[in-house]
Formats: structure tokens, sequence, C-alpha cells
């Protein structure tokens, strides 16, 4: 029996020396000392030695266990260690590749435009000036000479918060604001851009929601024709120093007299394309002079005081300069037709 407990030892260590792997050496040691290994088996024999047998085998058998479950538990160590070490090498990071590009935004069109025409104002001595969103009855309308149950209210329908408070139809509520605040004593020179809101139903060249830039000076003296001048200077500026303008009657409420801008075609300079249907110009903002009412209900006397106003719509300059065909571009912010002006 000794002899065989000592075969035992000798076939399992040299089964655990050439071992490859966790679960081989796992198999071994169900093998050996399992309930049914073959070192379990000889010990189950022991019954059968005499007394004085039994404690000198039963130490060898303790021995031989002891051997074997060392052997087994230092390999275990060894080929963990060994596996780590295969799976740190497979999944290693390779530090040295490039990183993937980080995608650079930019700022949207329209609001390129709201700044350049701001430049250009502010290079003429224009303050530019902002106001709130949500506006009175009286600022949005009553001041600029729109009293209530005028027809004209109809052509700027709004959304409305109480039947006081809306979201302002245009930005000269900004104007009116600040010519009450001048208390009708010094001169104003101020362009104001912003959102503005009107109950209209979307589409391609209508939206409820859009930018205007409006511009206004008051002073004494200031005359139609320092307006003409202000608006060709915006307008070569704007779309080059090739185009003319031409000034044609028109109507606000605000303003008497009151004029819609053309400037001349680009695409057939002036001869008449399908750009400009045939007429060879193309409206670009409206103005005309601050109506006496308007300056009397923003505190200036319309016999010593005088002024221009003009407002026009950036969705409307950046869409003809850029060729855009559908306003709601500038409001869906899909990457791939705001990017196509980061460079512009
Ligand atoms: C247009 C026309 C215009 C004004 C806006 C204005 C402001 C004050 C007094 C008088 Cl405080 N007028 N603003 C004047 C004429 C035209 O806008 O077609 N905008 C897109």
């Amino acid at each position: 029996m000794r002899d065989e407990l000592k075969a035992i030892e000798q076939d399992a260590l040299a089964n655990v020396e050439t071992v490859k792997d966790i679960k081989e050496l796992q198999a071994i040691k169900v093998s050996y000392l399992g309930k049914k290994g073959s070192l379990t088996g000889v010990l189950r024999g022991m019954g059968k030695l005499s007394p004085e047998e039994r404690p000198v085998i039963g130490e060898i058998a303790n021995q031989v266990r002891e051997a074997i479950t060392k052997a087994i538990d230092e390999k275990s160590v060894v080929l963990e260690n060994a596996a780590l070490e295969e799976k740190l090498k497979s999944e290693a990071i390779d530090v040295t590749l490039p990183g993937r590009p980080v995608k650079a935004g930019g700022p949207h069109l329209l609001t390129k435009v709201i700044e350049e025409i701001e430049d250009l104002f502010i290079g003429m001595g224009y303050e530019v000036r902002e106001g709130p969103e949500v506006e009175t009855d009286y600022f949005n309308f009553e001041a600029l000479n729109l009293p209530k149950d005028h027809p004209a209210r109809d052509m700027q329908d709004s959304f409305y918060i109480t039947n006081e408070l809306l979201l302002r139809t245009h930005t000269s509520p900004v104007q009116a604001r600040t010519m009450r605040n001048y208390k009708g004593e010094k001169a104003v020179k101020m362009i104001c851009p912003g959102k503005v809101y009107r109950r209209d139903t979307d589409d391609a060249t209508h939206s409820h929601q859009f930018t205007q830039i409006e511009g206004l000076y008051v002073d004494k003296d200031v005359k139609m024709s320092d307006l003409k001048g202000v608006l060709d200077v915006f307008a070569k500026k704007m779309f080059g120093e090739d185009r003319s303008i031409r000034l044609r009657p028109s109507f606000f409420p605000f303003t008497e007299p009151s004029v819609e801008m053309d400037i001349s075609c680009k695409v057939c300079d002036g001869e008449g394309c399908s750009v400009c249907k045939g007429t060879g110009w193309i409206e670009i903002l409206g103005a005309g002079m601050v109506h006496p009412n308007v300056l009397e209900l923003a505190g200036y006397d319309p016999k010593v005081y005088s002024g221009f106003a003009f407002g026009m719509g950036p969705e409307r300059i950046a869409m003809l300069k850029y060729g855009i065909n559908d306003i709601r571009q500038f409001y869906l912010n899909d990457s791939r037709f705001l990017k196509q002006f980061h460079q512009a």
C-alpha cells in the first residue's frame, strides 16, 4: 500500500507539472483527491489494515495528499497569473493611435447674418438694444400708432398671454421704450435685433417665429434723404458695391411717408430674370419717416424732432444672400444644412 501511495504521488506530481490550463488542473485535482479519486480509493482500503499498520500508512497518505494539494495550489497560482498576463496583453490599449476627431460646431448662419448687420450699423454710430419678447399691448401696438381695434392689427395677429400681454410681433417696442427712457430730450440712434412672433401658418416663406432687425434715428432735422443714404450704404455693404437701391411708396401705421426698399438683382443686373420675377429688383426691407403720433406718444415734440425707421428680416437677407429657398431650414437644426455655412 505504501508503494501504491508513492506511485499515486509521483504520477500526480508529474501530471501537475505538465498541465497547461486551469480547467485541466481542476480535472486532475478531482481525479486524485475527489470522492472517486485514486487517493481516496486507496484510503478507503485502509480498513483492512492491521491496527499497527494503520497509523503508519495513514501518515504517509496524509503526506501524499498534502504534497499533491500543495503542488496543485502552486500550479494554480502560476496558471492564473499566466492567464491574466495573456488577457492584459490581448486587451492592451495602444495610446499612440490617433484619437477620433472632435466635430467642431459654429455660430448659426442667422446669428452670423445678424452680427454682420449689427457691425455694419455700429460702424455708422448706432447702438444695439434688446428688450422683452413678452410685451404689453401698449408698447407693441398703441405706442406705434396702432390703437385698439385698428384694422392694421389684423396683419400682425399674435400669441396672447392675457388681454394686455402678448409675444411681440416686431422689435419696434424696444425702440418705443428707448425713446420713452430718453424723455424726448436727446437723439436716438439704435438698432434692435431679436425674435418676434406672429400667428401664421408655417410654410417655405412664413414662420410663426422669426427674427427682425429694426433701426431708428431720431434727432433734430433728420430727413428722408438721410434714410436713403443709410439704406444705400447698407445695401452695398451687405450685397456688394455694384448694387443700387430704389424706394417705392408703401404703408406702415408707424411711418409717414412709408417706403419699401429694393436692390437691383445680382443675377441679371437689373435686366429681369426668374430670381427677380422679371422686374430687375428684389425687395429687401420696409422703412419710412417716423409718424408724428409715434414721436409724440414717446415724448418727442414732432415740431422739433424728426426721424426715420426701418425694419428687415435677417432670414430673408440670408435667404437672398446664400440662395436658401425654405425659411424652415433655419429652425430645423439639421447639421447638414448648418455646417454648409460654417465657412461663410
Ligand atoms: C418691415 C417693415 C418697419 C419700422 C419698421 C418703426 C419703429 C418705430 C417707429 C417707426 Cl419705433 N417705425 N419701425 C418702420 C418701417 C418699417 O418694418 O417690413 N419689416 C420686416
